[in-house]
């Protein structure tokens, strides 16, 4: 045993820390418990992840962490690495929520700093995610680039278009935030088919900045149905140092049945979506310096609790500025289902 434990921590140091440095966003539809009982599922997430030093994942459903703590755990020992987990808040307007986690190997690339983005007053209706953005500053060892900041995102469907419109917002903050430029905002964006449609992005201003650069573009297929063509996941881009640390035609889609021959049925249970991937200049400088890495897995990434905001001021008989707000105690609704409850505000449908 300990002869094992000396010739790979050798091994570990005469291979290069790593060939390449490759980002993911992936989507892992509703992952729960049940994704790492299924050993096969299990096994195919472990070779999705594995391609990759930095992963966001969205739809992390459970309030408690041991499902992705574990698969990160069964991560490291199908491997030999070290990856680590920054898990975000349990986030919704309602009972059902989701977790953003980020997936990183913690020798080559770390945290440095994070919070949930402030998205206004959600007492109100005012507020413009159902899941607040993530926000990350990494610093990363091996690439030529050595901080930059993700913001993941995973949208509402039904207000796609708002909240896509809105991670303008958030961009800005994290640029006031972080003093820095270097930003790829990733995720589930929702951004493609009967959710965002072409006359849908004159109004988006995230598409509209010249700021930014869209990665992946709107006939890319993300999603592992044969019924559905649509560029849901996204990369969006800014500064000139990540802008230049991309590497050329890198930016895609990972489509994990073909790559593993998986059948059509073994593909829909680990997702209903592929990952989307690019990959980053390495530094040719690179020492080999290498971070600490800690003895336990998971870092909880904070609350969102914030101070009860100021709803003053707020018309709360109209959807202007509002949609998707529920709440018992509105005179009226702005949320997708008024329609079907006729609990709608009279203005519902000219601002939602
Ligand atoms: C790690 O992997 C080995 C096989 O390589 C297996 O025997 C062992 O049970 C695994 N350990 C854990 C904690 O899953
Ligand atoms: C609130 O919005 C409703 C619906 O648009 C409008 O009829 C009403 O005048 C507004 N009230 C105030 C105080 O602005
Ligand atoms: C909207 O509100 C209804 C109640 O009217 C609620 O049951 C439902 O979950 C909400 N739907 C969405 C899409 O937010
Ligand atoms: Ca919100």
């Amino acid at each position: 045993m300990t002869t094992t434990c000396c010739l790979l921590v050798l091994i570990g140091c005469l291979l290069p820390a790593s060939s390449a440095f490759k980002i993911a966003s992936f989507n892992i539809q509703r992952f729960s418990n049940s994704k790492i009982t299924d050993v096969n599922v299990r096994d195919i997430l472990i070779q999705i992840l594995r391609r990759y030093e930095l992963i966001s994942v969205q739809e992390v459903m459970s309030s408690d962490d041991t499902a992705i703590i574990s698969l990160v755990r069964e991560l490291n020992n199908a491997t030999g690495l070290h990856y680590n987990l920054l898990i975000s808040d349990h986030l919704g307007r309602s009972s059902y929520r989701e977790k953003y986690v980020y997936i990183y190997r913690e020798d080559i690339v770390k945290p440095t700093r994070w919070y949930h983005y402030d998205d206004g007053c959600e007492n109100c209706g005012t507020d413009s995610f159902i899941r607040e953005p993530f926000v990350a500053q990494f610093q990363s060892l091996i690439t030529d680039l050595k901080s930059f900041v993700l913001i993941s995102i995973h949208t509402s469907p039904d207000y796609a278009v708002s909240e896509v419109d809105a991670l303008f917002d958030a961009w800005e903050d994290a640029q006031q935030q972080f003093l820095m430029e270097d930003i790829l905002i990733l995720g589930d964006f929702n951004a493609a088919c009967s959710y965002v449609t072409s006359k849908d992005w004159p109004r988006i201003r995230l598409r509209q900045s010249e700021s930014h650069q869209w990665l992946i573009g709107d006939k890319e297929d993300t999603t592992v149905s044969t019924n559905t063509h649509c560029a849901y996941d996204r990369f969006v881009a800014s500064g000139t140092g990540l802008l230049t640390a991309v590497l050329p035609n890198t930016a895609m889609a990972f489509n994990f049945q073909d790559a593993f021959s998986l059948s059509y049925d073994m593909a829909k249970a680990i997702s209903d979506h592929y990952p989307v991937e690019l990959e980053l200049h390495l530094d040719p400088q690179y020492s080999g310096e290498v971070f600490r890495t800690s003895p336990s897995l998971g870092i909880k990434g904070g609350s969102t609790n914030r101070v009860d905001c100021d709803c003053s001021g707020v018309n709360l008989t109209s959807c202007r500025g509002r949609c998707g707000a529920f709440s018992p105690d509105y005179p009226c609704h702005c949320n997708a289902s008024c329609s079907k409850y006729s609990s709608c505000c009279l203005d519902y449908k000219s601002y939602c």
